[in-house]
């Protein structure tokens, strides 16, 4: 006999750990969509008339991040970044814009290349491709929000993400990076750093996945060539385990850490940050470093025109 959902007659689509249960379909995208609100709630992410900018890769995480973002009401705006990592780029770039059309969102396309006269990747310099992958990301993401007056930009974090990172971080006594993570990253210098959110804070990666498949979100699987090693991934797997041992496991372990995270204030070492002489964007130099790395010698303007 198949398993049958909990509230009703139909077919057992998921089995969830945790709380222990059988859903439907139908079911299932009420309780995901209910468990997200929740969150956002809890942590006060977004008040009703904020616009938010999401940052859509093409992937699952931000697809659904932005889907049910506007699934609950919100003004909901999209960002690609195509970083020109070759047809990795280009493959991503597509699944975006079709995410976006179904998601009713409109869709803005910065190309790295374009921009900036080289891909991610292709730039002589000693420093590792994710860092300053991470750097340029980071600063076109809120330098556009910036630029157009959005209220806050959302990420697809999900709790996997969260709690390997912590983990991570615990395991190599990285404790500086530990004081500040968290669901929301309010606002700061000015407003030039645009709040951050996180909507996928507290359902797992294996919900995001079977709620994209729920909702018929199309998404890209193929990892980039340059993602490091597999670190990430064997700590979200050992937590994995855990997880199957003693369901609950992952969302208790980072809730813990957000009512000890004041422990790890002491280790903050926050350089004082002022105007980059170029672009006039939070720096901890005269240049800040997305500035300094491109070389840059005038600002970029991100502003979209409006019909
Ligand atoms: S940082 Fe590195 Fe990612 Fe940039 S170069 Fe690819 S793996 S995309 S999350
Ligand atoms: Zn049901
Ligand atoms: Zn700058």
């Amino acid at each position: 006999m198949p398993a049958k959902c909990k509230f009703c007659d139909r077919p057992a689509f998921i089995k969830l750990h945790y709380p222990r249960m059988y859903l439907c379909e139908e079911h299932f995208k009420e309780y995901f969509e209910r468990k997200v609100r929740r969150t956002m709630e809890r942590y006060k992410m977004l008040k009703p008339d904020e616009r938010v900018l999401v940052a859509v890769s093409g992937g699952k995480d931000s697809a659904v991040a932005a889907y049910i973002l506007k699934k609950l009401g919100y003004k909901v705006e999209c960002l690609h970044i195509n970083l020109g990592i070759g047809d990795y780029s280009e493959k991503g770039e597509r699944y975006a814009r079709r995410q976006c059309e179904k998601i009713g969102a409109p869709l803005h396309v910065v190309r790295v290349k374009e921009l900036l006269g080289h891909g991610i990747g292709e730039v002589k310099t000693r420093r590792p491709t994710c860092s300053y992958c991470g750097l340029t990301k980071r600063y076109i993401f809120n330098k556009f929000a910036y630029d157009n007056g959005f209220d806050a930009v959302a990420t697809g974090h999900n709790l996997d993400d969260e709690a390997s990172f912590i983990f991570n971080n615990i395991m190599n006594w990285n404790t500086q990076y530990l004081a500040k993570q968290g669901p929301v990253t309010p606002a700061g210098f000015n407003g030039k750093l645009v709040k951050k959110v996180k909507p996928l804070y507290e359902v797992t990666e294996r919900e995001v996945v079977a709620y994209a498949l729920a909702s018929g979100i199309e998404y890209e699987i193929e990892e980039c060539p340059y993602a490091r090693g597999a670190t990430t991934l064997e700590w979200k797997e050992i937590l994995n385990q855990m997880e199957e041992k003693r369901p609950g496991t992952k969302i208790n372990f980072v809730k813990g850490y957000l009512r000890k995270r004041h422990l790890f204030e002491a280790e903050l070492k926050e350089a004082e940050l002022r105007e980059c002489k170029v672009c006039g964007m939070p720096a901890s130099g005269e240049v800040c470093s997305f500035c300094r790395f491109w070389g840059l010698k005038e600002p970029i303007d991100f502003r979209v025109k409006r019909q």
